[in-house]
Order: C-alpha cells, then structure tokens, then sequence
C-alpha cells in the first residue's frame, strides 16, 4: 500500500524531488541541469502529457459509453451501419492536426539542439565493447573510463554509475562531444543533459551541452552492444573553472595522449 501511495505521489510532484541520477522508485524525468534538457521537460510536461490524457480519457469515456448505451439487451436489433463520412473525415483529420501541433514544437527543439553554439571545449567519446574512452583533443589527454564493481564500491557511489575515471568539464561552459565507436554500435546519453546520440564505429557524430550546476552526472551506454552492455556507464563531473583548471594540469600528466617533455612535466607539475 505504501508503495502504491509513493508512486501516485511521484507522479504528481515527479519534476520537484529528482536529481541527477536515478532514484528508486522513480517515475518522469531526471533534473534538469541544461537548457535542452529543460525544453525537453516543459515539451513533454506541457504538451505532450496533457494530449495523451486527453486523448486516453475521451477513449475510455467512448468505450464505456458504447458498452451501457448499445448492451444487447437493450438493443435486441443491431444497427446495420457500416458507414459515415462525417465520422470517417473527422476522425482523420482531428490526429492528423494533433500530430501537427505536437510537431511543431519537437522541430523547433531538435533544430536548437542540432545547432552547436560558440565551443569552449571539444571532448570525444569513444564507445568500446564494454567501457568508455575519452579525450580530450586540445589538451593532450586520453583515458579510458572503467564501471567500479559493486563490491568496491565507497560510500555514496551509485551501484552501476560509478567510474575510475570520470569525465570533467567546466561548469557554464558549451562543450563539444564527438562521439564514435571502435567495434559496434553505443550510444552516449546523459539524461540531465537531455543528451542522446549513437556511437557508431567509422563514423563521428557531435553533439553539445552545457551543464548549468556543479556536480556529479550519471548516464549510461543507451544502445544494446553485447553482454556487458549494462555495464559501461558514463560519469560527467561538473566543476568550477578553478577545479577544472586544477584537474587538467594533473591530467596532462597522467593521461598524456602523446609523451611530454621533461620540462613540460615540471611546468605542469609545479601548478
Ligand atoms: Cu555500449
């Protein structure tokens, strides 16, 4: 029964108690932590949701009404109506609007997600069977991104979300993600981003966000790759410019792509 209660009340106030990584018993979207992600919400809580209660509840009204209005006891003599041109042309033409006025709207929001604004930062993703790789092109640095397993887990780490090596970007800043595969097809999402694009091997797709808030984001590989499919989540660390500043030249170090010079390490290794 309690349980029963938690979900109607989830339901009701599902937008106010979520954060940035799924919670138990959860129902509607994650928080918000970008401006896509945002419009993603108010499309689907505004429009969407209100059409498909309408829709529902004028469906079963119709159901019920027809079952008491036409039982056979009450008409012994069916009608023999096959036919109805006003029905037929309404019920045509009134989806056929619905799907315009929902569409409208979605158009708009894929067009504003597809155009990439002014980039502070470019990283690429590359999905592996079963693990994430990640660079970052500009700075010399490439790691890959391993799940944590349950049983060495620390406090507060989410079972299944947590990685060795996290990815981290600046807060309030536009970054690029390109996004490739090296054997089959992934997909990197980040649901609080409203973020979403396949990985495809031989093949770079782009994409962007701007995370709004400092803190940790969880997503994970949302296309089916192979028995480990569950297992290869994807971490984002929002930090402050200060932080992120203080992350780079430790990464510069220790996931140098190509190898630094000596006295490029003491540079680094003095800031
Ligand atoms: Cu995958």
């Amino acid at each position: 029964m309690k349980k029963i209660l938690f979900i109607l009340l989830t339901t009701i106030y599902a937008t106010g108690s979520l954060a940035d990584q799924p919670k138990q018993w959860q129902l509607g979207f994650q928080d918000a932590a970008s401006q896509s992600m945002r419009d993603i919400v108010s499309f689907h809580n505004n429009l969407l949701l209100p059409v498909i209660i309408a829709i529902s509840v004028f469906v079963l009204f119709l159901m019920i009404y027809t079952c008491i209005r036409f039982r056979a006891s009450k008409n012994p003599v069916p009608s023999k109506t096959t036919h109805n041109v006003a029905v037929e042309v309404l019920w045509t033409l009134i989806p056929c609007l619905i799907l315009i006025v929902m569409a409208v709207p979605s158009f708009q929001i894929l067009y504003k997600q597809d155009t990439i604004p002014k980039v502070d930062l470019t990283i690429k993703a590359v999905g592996y069977q079963w693990y994430w790789g990640y660079e970052y092109p500009d700075e010399n640095i490439i790691f890959e991104s391993y799940m944590i397993k349950e049983e060495e887990l620390k406090e507060n780490q989410p079972r299944l979300l947590t990685v060795d090596n996290e990815l981290v970007v600046p807060v309030n800043k536009v970054v690029k993600v390109l996004i490739t595969a090296n054997d089959v097809l992934h997909a990197w999402a980040l649901p609080s981003f409203g973020v979403k694009r396949d990985a495809v091997p031989g093949r770079i797709n782009e994409t962007w966000f701007k995370a709004e808030k400092v803190g940790t984001y969880y997503g994970q590989c949302s296309e089916l790759c192979g028995i480990q499919h569950a297992f290869m989540p994807i971490t984002v660390r929002v930090v402050t410019d200060e932080e992120y500043a203080e992350w780079l030249s430790e990464a510069k170090m220790k996931f140098a792509n190509e190898p630094i010079t000596e006295n490029e390490y003491k540079k680094l290794a003095s800031k």
